[in-house]
């Protein structure tokens, strides 16, 4: 019997706070603030949100925009004070709202007082705080780095960064910026259980863990085999992804500081695809944490064994075996699924998975409104996804990326293949799908200057997508003549939370595995029971209802706010990016 738990119900709402709203209390004009998020709590109470997940905001030289920590225990100036965050819990408090804080341990920043230490000399006590290794000579005696593992955001340069002062390399996996803590060390350990501490003892009710499978890495730093032969250096995921002590340091911080408190954690754990490993990790009985986030569907399109700057192509049968998966594994398993389709890492899911022209963008964003929360696991909607926003045209310049990764990926582009078209248009390709700006761009208010998201006369951090008149909060808000995309999300997760029996806790069955275009499955539980049939194609697909899915009739859809007009037997026809949810017979 599936306990009950109020963080499997919860639907989990994630704030990019550079991008949320500017209320003008932040250290720089046209940059998103704590008092700005404060300020749409009833916005987000109304839409059926009970936890905030935000986006780092503690002080940070803002390589990575806020993964890269200095300080733990304070806020940065660009977001406000530790006051600001105070007022914001108890406002929280008050709509009976959790938050989430995000944890990023696996790596400091540079500028962290630690790493500052562990880099003065190698005789510092905090030297072993981090990893720090000798050069390779070659016979010619040119230094080279430890391994040949590349930088994950530094688009294949190497994970080491070299230190003049000391002669020796520290690993930073994701930018020379961000050196990765030494978890082996146990003085490391106790810090980061402090860190939980002090935001526990603050008022807030879990962390969204950073990377966190990538504490532990594989002793001697091995070499990987190489899959990306254009380059020197090769993604190493499989000798720090889900290392040797990963379970053990996860159940330290259970024990340590989790279990004594009442939480809401979920791990981010790219890389890992192996189900006993994942259930180790999510299981109700001895998990570490309550659920993290697996990725095979937000990676679907990266070519197998790179990261993310590469294209795959997938169909919707992709989609639907990745799905019934995860959800048939925890629900035999007792484990626990996360639901999400977006985050501030990747492309917006309309332009993503479905298609996001005037024509189709409402009924794409309501498709897949309508998949996630029909499906079992916690929900995650990350910022404008509840509005249907879409990635940046395709006509903005590379020069207005912002994003560390994405510039990175420009540079290195433009240095390996100077001048050849071919290669940079397909670099100009993959930014204009992959990059993680399309996710970054500022919320879309209301259809004034900047989108209402700062003031008409101040200049935004990062250029406000062109589509902001149309596509705006207000405007869906307001919408009278049909469901706006965002009324649409507030029904669906109203009605999740309605029939949590079935869509929260449900027993979970693929229906029609055969089809490329139409995904289509059962959920069962709480004595009720749904059929949902999602079209991921732009073609009319006639569908025939199998033998278990005879439906009594269909009581939602994306093309009408009423009850579908369909037949509820034999052979129906699914219109382009159509989705359907019925109830069985
Ligand atoms: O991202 C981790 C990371 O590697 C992702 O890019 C991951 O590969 C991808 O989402 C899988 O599809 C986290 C943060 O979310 C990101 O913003 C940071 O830049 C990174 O860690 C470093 O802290």
């Amino acid at each position: 019997v599936e306990k009950h738990r109020w963080w499997k119900e919860a639907c989990v709402y994630q704030i990019y706070p550079s991008s949320f709203l500017d209320s003008g209390a932040g250290s720089r004009p046209g940059w998103g603030d704590i008092p700005g998020i404060t300020s749409k709590l009833d916005y987000l109470k109304h839409l059926g949100v009970d936890v905030l997940w935000i986006s780092p905001i503690y002080k940070s030289p803002q390589a990575d925009m806020g993964y890269d920590i200095s300080d733990y225990m304070d806020i940065d100036p660009l977001y406000g004070s530790l006051a600001d965050i105070d007022k914001c819990i108890a406002e929280l408090k008050k709509r009976d709202m959790k938050l989430m804080m995000d944890l990023v341990v696996n790596h400091t920043s540079d500028q962290h007082a630690w790493f500052l230490e562990s880099r003065s000399s190698k005789e510092n006590p905090k030297r072993d705080w981090y990893h720090w290794q000798p050069p390779k000579f070659d016979k010619d005696g040119n230094r080279h780095p430890p391994n040949n593992w590349s930088m994950i955001l530094g688009e294949a340069n190497s994970a080491w960064t070299w230190d003049e002062k000391t002669g020796e390399y520290y690993l930073s996996l994701f930018t020379a910026e961000q050196p990765d803590l030494n978890w082996e060390n146990p003085e490391v350990r106790k810090a980061v259980h402090d860190v939980l501490r002090f935001w526990l003892d603050r008022g807030a009710s879990g962390f969204r863990m950073d990377v966190i499978n990538l504490i532990s890495k594989v002793p001697g730093y091995p070499d990987v085999d190489i899959v990306e032969p254009d380059h020197e250096f090769q993604p190493g995921f499989k000798h720090f992804a889900n290392g040797p002590h990963l379970h053990e340091y996860l159940k330290e911080i259970r024990r340590e500081v989790l279990d004594k408190y009442d939480t809401i954690t979920v791990g981010e754990m790219p890389f890992v695809r192996d189900e006993e490993e994942i259930l180790r990790i999510v299981r109700e009985k001895d998990g570490e944490l309550n659920m993290i986030f697996i990725f095979e569907l937000v990676d679907i399109d990266n070519v197998p064994g790179s990261y993310r700057m590469t294209l795959h192509p997938y169909d919707a049968n992709d989609i639907k075996k990745c799905v019934n998966r995860w959800q048939r594994l925890m629900v035999e398993k007792d484990g626990w699924n996360s639901v999400f389709c977006e985050n501030h890492d990747n492309p917006r899911s309309v332009s993503r998975y479905t298609d996001d022209s005037d024509e189709y963008r409402e009924l794409g964003a309501k498709l897949l409104c309508l998949m996630q929360t029909t499906l079992s696991g916690t929900i995650y909607v990350y910022q404008g996804e509840e509005l249907g926003m879409r990635n940046v045209p395709p006509e903005w310049d590379p020069e207005e990326y912002k994003d560390i990764e994405s510039i990175n990926y420009w540079k290195k582009m433009n240095s390996m293949y100077p001048n050849n078209k071919k290669k940079l248009d397909h670099a100009r390709h993959v930014l204009q799908r992959k990059a993680r700006d399309h996710a970054r761009t500022p919320v879309q208010w209301t259809a004034e200057p900047n989108a209402g998201f700062c003031k008409p006369d101040v200049t935004p951090w990062m250029r406000v997508n062109d589509d902001y008149q149309t596509i705006n909060a207000e405007a869906q808000r307001k919408q009278q003549d049909r469901l706006s995309v965002l009324q649409f999300w507030k029904r669906g997760l109203a009605n999740r939370k309605e029939h949590k029996g079935a869509f929260v806790y449900g027993d979970f069955e693929l229906l029609d595995d055969a089809s490329t275009k139409i995904f289509a499955y059962k959920r069962t539980g709480g004595d009720e029971a749904f059929v949902i049939v999602l079209n991921f194609s732009e073609d009319e697909i006639p569908w025939t209802l199998p033998q278990e899915a005879k439906v009594k009739s269909w009581v939602a859809g994306n093309y009408t706010d009423g009850k579908p007009e369909k037949a509820t037997a034999g052979t129906i026809s699914v219109r382009p990016w159509e989705g359907l949810l019925g109830e069985p017979c």
